[in-house]
C-alpha cells in the first residue's frame, strides 16, 4: 500500500519540533519532508547482488535535492499539494541552498551520471568528499567579484546517512585520519533502483588531547583534530587548472584509499582471500585524474594484504580500472612534485616506481626508441604524471565529445594512442532530462505530454516524435507561450535576488558556465559593445533591431586574476548600457550573481539563444549546451566540443556557427598568427579592445584592464598575443549574431527552430551516455 507522506511529515515534524506543517519553519519543513522521503525510500535502497561500478569523483555537484528526487519517488504533485493546502508556498525549498560540492561541468556530468544510472538500473556508486564548504558563494562589490564560504550543512543535511559502522582509517605518513562516510540515496525515476552516493569525511581519532587541554594548551588539544578535519574542510575552487598542492593530494588520497577499502573489504567478505577475480565483482571509474592515486592504492591493498604477487595485481587494476579525460587544457594536466609525492604518501609511492618500472619495460618491449621513452614516463622531470598513470594502467581512455576524443588520439595524446589505440573510446556526454526539462521546466514538459507523451522521461529518444510539430501553428503558439512564462518567472526572480528588473519581453541571449578565458565571455562582451555603437551611430537599424537582454553567470576562480578582470569589465558595460536611455529600450546586460545549479535551472528554459563560443578545439564537451538545446534554445556557437553534434542533430540550419574551426586554430598555433594584424585592419575590433584602456571603463585603479588588453596585444610570457583568437572570430561572431537578431523577429520561424532543436535533443541524455560507458567499459 502507498504510504501517505503527508501522514510522515506530520510525525516527523511533530517529533523533531512539535509544531504543524502550516506552522513549521522552511527549514524544519525541508527537514521533515525529506526524513519522511528518506523512509518511504528505505526499502527499495537495497544493495542488488551482481557487479557493481564504483564511479570515484572529487567533485559531484548534485544541486538541491529535495524536489528531485521527491520527482523521481512520484511524490513531487503529492507533496506540493499539501503544502497548498497548509497554506504554505510551493517553493517553499528555494531557501535551502545547493550542495555545490563541485566546480562546473565536471561535478555536474557526475551527478547526472548519477541520476541516469539509477534510473536505467546500472548498479552504480558514487565515492567523493564530504566538503565542509562547497564552492564558494559570490556576490559583487562595485562590480568585482567577492567569495565567502558554502556552509551548505546549515540548513542540515537530512538526505545523508552516517554509517558509522563503515569508517576506515586512512594513513598519510605519520598521520592517521579516520574516513567516515555519509551515505545519500540515488533515487532512479519511478523508484525500481535506489543506488548510493558515499561520501567520505575526515575525523580525528581523538576529539582533542585532554592533557593538553588540562594543562590549558588549548590549540595545541585541538591540532590533530584541526589537521584531520582540514582534509575534507573545503572544495579547490579551480576549474580545469590544477593547484598542485599538498592538501589537495591528501583529498585525492584520502577519498581513493578510502573507497577502495570499502570495496576490498566487501569482496573479502563475498569471496574470501582470493582477490583475482575483483575486476568481475567491480568495475571502477576514474573521472579525471583526481582519483588516480586509487591505482598504485589498490596493488599496495593487493600486494599487501591480500598478498598477490605485483603482476597479478597490475592485471586486476588494468581490468577493474578505466579513466575519463575532460580537459586537453596543458595547465590541467596533473602533476605531482615527486618529493611532495613520496613525502606525503610514503607507502604509496613505491607502487608508483614499480608501475613507471614496468612502463618502462613494457616500452622497450614494443620497440619504442630510447629518446621518447621520456614523453610516456610516469616519473619524469621530479614530477608523477597522473594522465601517463591513468592510461597505463587502465582498460579504458574515453574523451567526453567526438571532436574531443579524435583530438586526444590525433595529439594531445597521441603517442600513447600509438601504443594502445584499442584502448581509446569516445563517450559523448549527456544530461538527465529529469532535472534538465521535468523539474526545471513543467510548463514545456506538459507540451510534450500532451504533443508525444511521457515516455521520454526515461527514454529521450522518444522526443523525435516532436519534430512534426515545428510545423503546426497552434503548436508553436503553446510553445511561445511556455516561453514568456519561464521569462518572466525568470525575470521576477532576478529582480528579487539582483535588484534588477529584467525585460522579460526581450530576446533572451545567455552565456553560463565558469569564467575562462578559454571560454571567451570577453569576446560576447566585446560584441555586445559592438551593437551597442552599432545601435547608437546608427550602422545597425533601430527599427529592426530585436530588443535584446545579455544575461551572464559565472564564477572565477578566487586566484584567477584575469578571469576576475573580465567579469569587472562585464560588469562595466553593463553599466554603460542600462545607465544610457538611449538605448534602454533596446539592450539590457545583466551579470548574475552566485551562479549555481538552482539558478541555471531558472535561467536555461527562459533562453532563446545559448552561447557556446569558446574556441574551437579547447573545450572538451560542453553540458549546458545540451540543456539549452532540451528546453528549446538556439546555440550562437563555435564548432566546438558537443557543439558540433548538436547542429548535426539538429541540423546547422537550426543553429548559429560561426568562427575557426579546431583544424583552422591548430593551422594558426603552427604559422602564426597575428591579431594586431585584425586591430589595424577592422576599426570596429580596434575599437572594443582599446575600450579596455581609452577610459572607456575603469577598473578601479586595479591594473587588471591593462594587463587584459597586453594580453591581446602582446601576449605575456607564458602565452602568445590572443592565445584564444578572439580577434580571429570577432566579426563573424558579431554577424552571426546579428542574423539571429534578424530571424528572431519572424517569431514563428524562429520558435520552429526552437522546437526542432527539442525534437533532436534525445542523443543528448545522460541515460544514453551511462548505457554505453555500462555496455562497452563496465560489461554490466
Ligand atoms: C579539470 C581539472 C580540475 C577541475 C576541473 C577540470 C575539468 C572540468 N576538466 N574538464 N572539465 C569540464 O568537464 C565537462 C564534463 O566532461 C566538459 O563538458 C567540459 O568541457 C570540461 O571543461
Amino acid at each position: 500500500m502507498k504510504r501517505d507522506i503527508q501522514i510522515l511529515t506530520g510525525q516527523v515534524l511533530a517529533a523533531d519540533c512539535r509544531k504543524t506543517i502550516a506552522q513549521a519553519t522552511p527549514r524544519e519543513l525541508y527537514n521533515a519532508v525529506s526524513k519522511a522521503a528518506l523512509d518511504l525510500a528505505a526499502d527499495a535502497w537495497k544493495r542488488a547482488p551482481g557487479k557493481r561500478v564504483a564511479y570515484l569523483s572529487a567533485e559531484f555537484l548534485v544541486g538541491r535535492l529535495v524536489y528531485a528526487n521527491l520527482l523521481n519517488m512520484g511524490r513531487l504533485g503529492e507533496v506540493q499539494q499539501m503544502l497548498l493546502d497548509a497554506g504554505v508556498d510551493a517553493n517553499v525549498f528555494e531557501e535551502i541552498e545547493d550542495a555545490a560540492l563541485g566546480n562546473g561541468g565536471l561535478g555536474r556530468l557526475a551527478a547526472c551520471f548519477l541520476d541516469s544510472a539509477a534510473t536505467q538500473g546500472v548498479p552504480l556508486d558514487g565515492y567523493g568528499i564530504r566538503y565542509q564548504y562547497g564552492l564558494f558563494r559570490q556576490y559583487f562589490e562595485d562590480g568585482f567579484q567577492k567569495e565567502t564560504a558554502d556552509d551548505w550543512q546549515r540548513f542540515g543535511d537530512p538526505w545523508s546517512v552516517r554509517r558509522e559502522e563503515d569508517a576506515v582509517t586512512v594513513q598519510f605518513g605519520g598521520q592517521a585520519v579516520r574516513a567516515v562516510p555519509y551515505d545519500t540515496p540515488v533515487i532512479g525515476y519511478g523508484m525500481k533502483t535506489v543506488n548510493t552516493l558515499r561520501l567520505w569525511q575526515a575525523e580525528p581519532f581523538q576529539a582533542f588531547d585532554f592533557n593538553l587541554f588540562n594543562a590549558q594548551k588549548y590549540a595545541a588539544a585541538v591540532r590533530e583534530r584541526d589537521a584531520a578535519e582540514d582534509i575534507s574542510r573545503v572544495l579547490y575552487p579551480n576549474d580545469d587548472t590544477d593547484a598542485g598542492k599538498r592538501l589537495r593530494l591528501k583529498q585525492q588520497y584520502f577519498f581513493s584509499s578510502a573507497s577502495l577499502q570499502d570495496m576490498v573489504r566487501a569482496y573479502r567478505a563475498a569471496h574470501g582471500g582470493d582477490f583475482t577475480h575483483f575486476a568481475d565483482a567491480y568495475a571502477v571509474q576514474l573521472n579525471d585524474t583526481h582519483p588516480t592515486v586509487a591505482i598504485p592504492e589498490l596493488l599496495r591493498l593487493l600486494v599487501e594484504e591480500a598478498g598477490m604477487r605485483f603482476a597479478d595485481a597490475v592485471q586486476v587494476a588494468h581490468d577493474t580500472f578505466a579513466y575519463t579525460n575532460h580537459t586537453i587544457m596543458p595547465e590541467a594536466l596533473e602533476k605531482w612534485d615527486q618529493k611532495l609525492f613520496r613525502g606525503v604518501l610514503p607507502r604509496v609511492y613505491p607502487y608508483v616506481k614499480k608501475l613507471d618500472a614496468l612502463l618502462r619495460r613494457t616500452l622497450e618491449q614494443r620497440g619504442v626508441p630510447m629518446g621518447e621513452v621520456s614523453r610516456y614516463a610516469i616519473l619524469e622531470d621530479g614530477m608523477v604524471h597522473m594522465a601517463r598513470m591513468a592510461i597505463f594502467a587502465t582498460h579504458s581512455t574515453n574523451g567526453v565529445a567526438r571532436l574531443h576524443t579524435e583530438i586526444l588520439k590525433d595529439t594531445a595524446l597521441h603517442e600513447w594512442y600509438e601504443l594502445y589505440p584499442e584502448r581509446f573510446n569516445n563517450k559523448t556526454n549527456g544530461v538527465t532530462q529529469r532535472r534538465w526539462l521535468a523539474l526545471a521546466n513543467p510548463e514545456l514538459a506538459a507540451l510534450l505530454h500532451d504533443a508525444v507523451g511521457d515516455g521520454w522521461l526515461t527514454d529521450l529518444s522518444q522526443l523525435k516524435r516532436l519534430e512534426p510539430c515545428a510545423d503546426d501553428p497552434a503548436f508553436l503558439a503553446r510553445f511561445m507561450d511556455v516561453k514568456r512564462e519561464k521569462k518572466r518567472q525568470l525575470a521576477a526572480y532576478v529582480e528579487k535576488h539582483e535588484g534588477v528588473r529584467l525585460h522579460a519581453d526581450f530576446l533572451l541571449d545567455v552565456q553560463v558556465k565558469r569564467l575562462h578565458e578559454y571560454k571567451r565571455q570577453l569576446l560576447n562582451a566585446f560584441s555586445i559593445l559592438d551593437t551597442y555603437y552599432g545601435l547608437k551611430e546608427g550602422r545597425i537599424s533601430r527599427a529592426d533591431f530585436a530588443p535584446t537582454v545579455y544575461l551572464f553567470g559565472a564564477k572565477a576562480a578566487p586566484g584567477y586574476v584575469r578571469a576576475k578582470g573580465i567579469i569587472k569589465y562585464i560588469n562595466e558595460l553593463a553599466e554603460l548600457v542600462n545607465g544610457d536611455a538611449d538605448v534602454n529600450g533596446l539592450m539590457q546586460v545583466v551579470f548574475v550573481q552566485n551562479y549555481n545549479v538552482s539558478y541555471a535551472e531558472k535561467i536555461i528554459p527562459a533562453a532563446d539563444v545559448s552561447e557556446q563560443i569558446s574556441t574551437a578545439g579547447t573545450e572538451a564537451s560542453g553540458t549546458s549546451n545540451m540543456k539549452f538545446m532540451l528546453n528549446g534554445a538556439v546555440t550562437l556557437g563555435t564548432l566546438d566540443g558537443a557543439n558540433i553534434e548538436i547542429a548535426e542533430q539538429a541540423g546547422a540550419e537550426n543553429e548559429y556557427i560561426f568562427g575557426a574551426r579546431a583544424d583552422e586554430i591548430a593551422r594558426l598555433q603552427e604559422d602564426g598568427y597575428d591579431p594586431n594584424a585584425v586591430l589595424a585592419a577592422e576599426p570596429r575590433a580596434k575599437r572594443v579592445v582599446e575600450s579596455l584602456v581609452d577610459g572607456t571603463f575603469s577598473d578601479g585603479g586595479t591594473g587588471m584592464f591593462r594587463e587584459l588588453y597586453a594580453s591581446l596585444t602582446e601576449g605575456a610570457s607564458w602565452h602568445k598575443p590572443d592565445h584564444y583568437f578572439l580577434m580571429r572570430d570577432f566579426i563573424e561572431y558579431c554577424d552571426a549574431r546579428l542574423a539571429v537578431n534578424r530571424d528572431y523577429r519572424d517569431a514563428r520561424a524562429f520558435a520552429a527552430k526552437c522546437v526542432r532543436n527539442v525534437a533532436n535533443a534525445g542523443v543528448f541524455s545522460s541515460d544514453r551516455t551511462i548505457l554505453e560507458y555500462a555496455r562497452d567499459i563496465w560489461h554490466v
